[in-house]
């Protein structure tokens, strides 16, 4: 289960800037507006200090971390869903993704044109609210008339007709999907729409060098994480111990990466397990909450299907008794079963059959 984030913003806001820091990855960063054209995809490797901990351990033939996938598309404009600018037809390309990143620019460079004159992060982001609830609202009015018709054959499909209209209703107020009170059933009826709206939202406050460690206001009620895209494309030029000093002179303790992941994950409810072995030590990512049988099944179906029990052992008792073995000989080798609940961090062996 790789995460992967969608990229919006306006034009010229750092997207490509970012994405080409985050993914190391050529996409064209240029100082006019809509240089991006074709959408870009760049898979990333998830930062996680526990997997050289176990590695020295186990003396693994190779590390795999867990991987987050990166969309970045042309910006919006106002208008967009009339056509305006390139964006919209861009839009398509993320309603597959878990999550949006929206960049805001508060970077304050004169030689850097914004299009809408000068940034101001609330306007700038109502902006692209607007023009993503308008989007959904074309995809709602685009399937109507097809539920409607299904429905009149399928009875059991009038409950989906009539929430989708009053979701229509709700987002023709100005409203994001996401804040429209629904059950799960109903949440799980209205999936195949794709919703951008209803995709968990991260703020980038694309902020001057000088304040990527600054605490931001809210926007529309949720706080932007500062990233200087800048900063993260000078340091993927640097080896590993110039770019934690350079990080620290300005004033971090992680990358943009690291932060931007660790937010996707607390906002998407995500953590990771471990598996550890001769050939390899991997990270992998489960919703919080997720059964040892489920952890198990994100490895191969099969796991799943034939779960038997998982030989489990906490990160910190693996570090602290030198690893299975030892945590063997001290008991820390727990065998759980089919109800139990994964923790983060926890080193796992599953044990089925098919
Ligand atoms: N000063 C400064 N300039 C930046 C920063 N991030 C991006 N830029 C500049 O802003 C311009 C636009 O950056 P891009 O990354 O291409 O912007 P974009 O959002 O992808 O733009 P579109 O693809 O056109 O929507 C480039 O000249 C960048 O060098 C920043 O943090 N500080
Ligand atoms: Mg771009």
């Amino acid at each position: 289960m790789a995460l992967s984030i969608g990229i919006v913003g306006l034009p010229n806001v750092g997207k490509s800037t970012l994405f080409t820091a985050l993914t190391r990855k050529g996409g064209l960063a240029a100082n006019y507006p809509f240089a991006t054209i074709e959408p870009n995809v760049g898979v990333v490797e998830v930062p996680d200090a526990r997997l050289q901990k176990l590695a020295a351990i186990v003396h693994p033939g190779r590390i795999v971390p867990a991987t987050v996938e990166f969309v970045d598309i042309a910006g919006l404009v106002k208008g967009a869903n009339e056509g305006e600018g390139l964006g919209n037809q861009f839009l398509a390309n993320i309603r597959e993704t878990d999550a949006i990143a929206e960049v805001v620019r508060y970077f304050s460079d004169a030689d850097v044109v914004h299009v809408e004159g000068a940034a101001d992060a609330e306007r700038d982001s109502e902006i692209i609210k607007t023009e993503l609830i308008l989007a959904d609202l074309g995809t709602i009015e685009r399937a109507l008339p097809r539920l409607e018709k299904e429905a009149r054959r399928d009875k059991a499909l009038a409950a989906k007709v009539e929430l989708v209209q009053r979701l229509q209703e709700w987002m023709n107020e100005g409203h994001r999907a996401l804040n429209f009170t629904m059950t799960d059933e109903e949440r799980a009826l209205i999936y195949d729409l794709h919703l951008l709206t209803m995709k968990p939202l991260l703020y980038v406050a694309n902020v001057d060098e000088d304040a990527a460690a600054a605490e931001l206001e809210p926007i529309d009620g949720v706080r932007p994480i500062p990233i200087s895209a800048k900063v993260e494309s000078e340091i993927i030029e640097m080896d590993e111990d110039e770019a934690a000093e350079y990080l620290a002179m300005m004033g971090l303790e992680q990358s943009g990466l690291e932060r931007l992941v660790r937010a996707a994950y607390r906002l998407l409810g995500l953590q990771s397990f471990f598996t550890a072995g001769e050939m390899e030590v991997r990270a992998w990512t489960i919703p919080i909450g997720a059964k040892a049988p489920q952890a198990a099944g994100v490895i191969h179906t099969d796991f799943e299907r034939g779960f038997i029990k998982a030989e489990t052992v906490s990160y910190n008792d693996y570090l602290e008794y030198g690893g299975e073995a030892g945590c063997r000989a001290a008991g820390k080798l727990r065998q759980e079963g089919k109800d139990y609940v994964v923790q983060d961090g926890d080193v796992m062996h599953f044990k089925f059959n098919v």
